[in-house]
């Protein structure tokens, strides 16, 4: 008779997918309006906590602008790369777990 083996104690739980900070770095070049206009249009800020934020990263060097899933913190920085380089500017954004 074949011995039937004991299930494995295999970890099953369900894990909650890791979230990731995305970073907005300050840069001496990139105009305040420019950072001001991309938080609204792509994080989804109010003009008030757009500018709250804005002058966070001047004075502080950086800030969190949002979490996000990996894939949609990752299409975030790429896009503010794309945005800010179309315009000539420095304007640097990227993404860290959320622990
Ligand atoms: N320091 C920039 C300036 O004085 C403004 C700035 C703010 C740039 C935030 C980048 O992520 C940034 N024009």
């Amino acid at each position: 008779m074949p011995k039937i083996e004991e299930e494995s104690s295999v970890d099953t739980e369900l894990k909650e997918p890791s979230m990731y900070r995305v970073i907005l770095h300050n840069d001496d070049y990139t105009p305040m309006d420019f950072v001001v206009d991309i938080l609204m249009s792509m994080f989804h800020k109010s003009y008030e906590e757009a500018e709250t934020i804005m002058w966070r990263v001047h004075e502080k060097g950086s800030a969190i602008c949002g979490i996000y899933t990996f894939e949609i913190a990752e299409t975030k920085v790429e896009l503010v790369k794309m945005r800010a380089r179309e315009m000539g500017y420095p304007l640097l954004a990227t993404m860290e777990e959320d622990v």
